[in-house]
């Protein structure tokens, strides 16, 4: 496709937030601290993680730039941006979580195969864009659609990136097209973050955002957009982002055996301590965040000071001014919820978070249970350890 390519190595890269934890270099992956995420609803673009898979694409000129959607559709057209941007524009305010988020702590149960990531493989941002579902109009699907007159049932995102994983080919993703062509699933065509243009690292000039599914199927850079009859062949579906038991390892992995994951599970993270942290006060605020899947809102988040013997509620909240409430109208349903508690603690302090969503599922309690070997979807129990003392102790 004209326009927008993807270098093959990495000298092009754009510059970046110093205060970034860098946990790859080439491909760049990297998270900011905790601390700094507890502090903003609307996480900054400049320190929301970025995670991927080859060189960062350049866009030589935006006026040549087409996305192309095509496959088994009646009536395939090249888009440029101009047609998009004409589309009627939606801002969705949807956390990105990457299914490695968590990873390093799963890793320490037995080694698992990928980037290590503390708990900031996540981010809240509002995405500006067009609706897929609009999008898919143009070509002649019409709304809630789950099979076009060719047969088409998943709609696949096409990148430019070049990925070793894909042998130098680009990054892909599919999902069902009843969830692409339903304007409630609020899937975008996105070219704004934040009320910004997207910038390089998060897709410029334009990229799919899926809410309430893993990061993985967001793909960023499109190129094109297929409807085809199967879902994605790419190594990022299939031989990558599936949840496999604790039974399983790379001696007797059979990949075809689980499918594709895509929404998230319910999780949270204790953001106001370090793993190991030492306090001057017994009394002290545990905050951090919590998120489902699925549109699902957070029903309610658990903290315990004595590593899960007894338990408070904590508040929770995603705007200052009005109050949340899971699955109501007034709440953003598919972004984190923030919760709060003041609590004394022990000396030897364990804190824990665990939440509970709308639908009542909870995060597990230990992480060893839920071990899988790409360690993905560690929601586990957020587990700190915490000393009232003098750090110098
Ligand atoms: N083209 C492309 N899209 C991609 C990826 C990638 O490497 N290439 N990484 C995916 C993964 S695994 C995640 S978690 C999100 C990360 O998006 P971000 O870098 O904007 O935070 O992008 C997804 N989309
Ligand atoms: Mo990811």
């Amino acid at each position: 496709m004209p326009g927008v390519r993807g270098p093959s190595e990495y000298s092009q890269e754009p510059p970046r937030h110093p205060s970034l934890q860098i946990n790859a270099k080439e491909p760049f992956n990297a998270e900011p601290p905790r601390s700094a995420l507890n502090s903003s609803y609307i996480t900054p673009v400049d320190l929301f993680y970025k995670r991927n898979h080859g060189p960062i694409p350049i866009v030589d000129d935006i006026e040549r730039y087409r996305v192309s959607v095509c496959g088994l559709v009646e009536n395939p057209k090249e888009l440029s941006m101009a047609i998009i941007r004409k589309l009627p524009k939606y801002e969705v305010t949807a956390t990105l979580q990457c299914a490695g988020n968590r990873r390093t702590a799963m890793s320490k149960t037995k080694t698992v195969k990928g980037v290590g990531w503390d708990v900031s493989a996540i981010g809240n941002a509002t995405w500006g864009g067009a609706k897929l579902s609009d999008v898919l109009e143009l070509v002649g699907i019409p709304k809630l659609t789950s099979v076009t007159s060719s047969g088409g049932k998943h709609v696949e995102f096409v990148s430019v990136d070049m990925c070793k994983e894909e042998k130098g080919g680009p990054y892909k993703a599919s999902i069902p097209l009843n969830q692409a062509t339903n304007p409630e699933a609020d899937v975008l065509l996105a070219y704004e973050m934040n009320g910004e243009p997207l910038n390089r690292d998060h897709g410029y000039p334009l990229r799919g955002i899926v809410p309430g599914v893993i990061g993985a199927r967001s793909v960023k850079w499109l190129d094109s957009i297929n409807i085809i009859a199967e879902e994605c062949q790419g190594f990022f579906m299939q031989k990558d982002y599936k949840m496999f038991p604790p039974t399983v390892d790379w001696d007797n992995i059979n990949w075809s055996t689980r499918r594709p994951q895509m929404d998230f599970p319910v999780q949270s993270v204790i953001c106001s301590f370090e793993d190991v942290d030492v306090v001057k006060q017994r009394k002290v605020t545990i905050s951090g965040y919590a998120v489902s899947g699925g549109g699902r809102g957070i029903e309610r988040v658990d903290v315990s000071v004595d590593g899960g013997q007894t338990w408070i509620e904590a508040s929770r909240y995603q705007k200052a001014d009005v109050p949340y409430i899971g699955d109501d109208k007034s709440s953003d349903k598919w972004a984190w919820v923030f919760f709060r508690a003041e609590a004394e603690i022990p000396r030897n302090a364990e804190i824990v978070a665990k939440a509970v969503d709308t639908a009542a599922n909870v995060q597990p309690e230990n992480v060893k249970d839920i071990w899988n070997l790409r360690g993905i979807l560690n929601t586990s129990w957020h587990r700190v350890q915490v000393r009232v003392g003098h750090s110098n102790l």
